[in-house]
């Protein structure tokens, strides 16, 4: 196991005192030291949002792209050298409202890296307007008698779109957090970590006490994650039961399908830049022969 410290850096942290991006942080370094992976063989890449800063945190390779831009960054990242570890990070607004498209089809091209949405139902850095996973009838700015939209259910989409690793957890349990990262990144393919995390400026209603009340680990419930139909069906619930009982773990898992940075012809070819000596490279002979 590589040092947890050995990812530490200097800077501070600006988040508010109280955020679960501190729980995210702290799982991430944890997840990555115990898989022994070296932040020299680590990218993380971000986008803009308060949750999309956990670059400048962490000792490692960090890329905060623009906004809603993570996938295919990381797409890239990974296509040209498949060797290093690619952890794609950011909010929900990033992810699901600007990147929303990419997210549509990162399944399907079924890169193998990791995403990782910060969850806080809200767009924290801009100050709280409403985001697709606001619950409906949340007062906010955006929103000032209360949210009419329904509330998007990034789980179902994953799993529909044919993400082949699915998982949700609790900022607040640092542990499991970090139990479901070492999973998602030890998944060959794309895939997706849902984390709830309060936010505890701008959303009042998803609060630590909220999560605790109802969350539920589906592993101890007995769910079995190699069932799509019941995946799900556990994703539907609290779109179900009003957000009475929220399900955190593992939903899907199927390791089938190999991933597009194993089975692409041009990598295939040995065409990955990374692989080379690149400081002499020409650039117009590299495409002559990947064509
Ligand atoms: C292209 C572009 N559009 C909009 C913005 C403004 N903007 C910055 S962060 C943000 C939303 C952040 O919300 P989220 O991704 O949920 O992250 P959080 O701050 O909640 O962690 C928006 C709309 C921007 N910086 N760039
Ligand atoms: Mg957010």
């Amino acid at each position: 196991m590589a040092n947890v410290e050995v990812f530490n850096v200097n800077e501070k942290p600006q988040w508010c005192a109280g955020c679960g991006d501190y729980g995210i942080l702290a799982s991430l370094k944890a997840a990555i030291s115990e898989l022994n992976i070296n932040p020299n063989e680590t990218v993380i890449v971000s986008g803009i949002g308060c949750g999309s800063k956990i670059p400048h945190y962490l000792r490692s390779y960090g890329y905060e792209g623009l906004h809603g831009r993570i996938l295919p960054l990381a797409e890239g990242i990974k296509m040209a050298n498949p060797k290093l570890t690619v952890i794609g990070i950011g909010g929900d607004g990033d992810g699901l409202s600007e990147g929303g498209n990419h997210f549509l089809h990162a399944p399907r091209k079924n890169v193998n890296y990791t995403y990782i949405v910060q969850d806080n139902h809200i767009y924290a850095l801009t100050t709280g307007q409403t985001s697709p996973t606001t619950p409906k009838g949340l007062k906010n700015k955006t929103s000032p008698t209360e949210e009419l939209y329904e509330q998007m259910n990034p789980l179902a989409v994953a799993l529909v779109n044919g993400t082949r690793f699915v998982a949700a957890s609790f900022a607040g349990n640092i542990k499991h957090t970090a139990e479901m990262m070492k999973k998602a990144i030890s998944h060959k393919g794309f895939s997706y970590l849902n984390i709830y995390q309060p936010c505890v400026s701008w959303n009042n209603v998803n609060t630590y006490q909220w999560y605790m009340q109802r969350c539920y680990d589906l592993q101890q419930a007995g769910h079995d994650s190699s069932n799509f139909d019941a995946a799900l069906a556990k994703a539907m619930e609290p779109y179900r039961n009003g957000f009475e009982k929220l399900p955190v773990g593992i939903f899907y898992e199927n390791n089938e399908r190999k991933p597009l940075d194993e089975i692409h012809p041009t990598l295939a070819k040995g065409m990955i830049p990374a692989s080379k000596d690149i400081t002499n490279i020409d650039i117009g002979k590299m495409l002559e022969e990947a064509l």
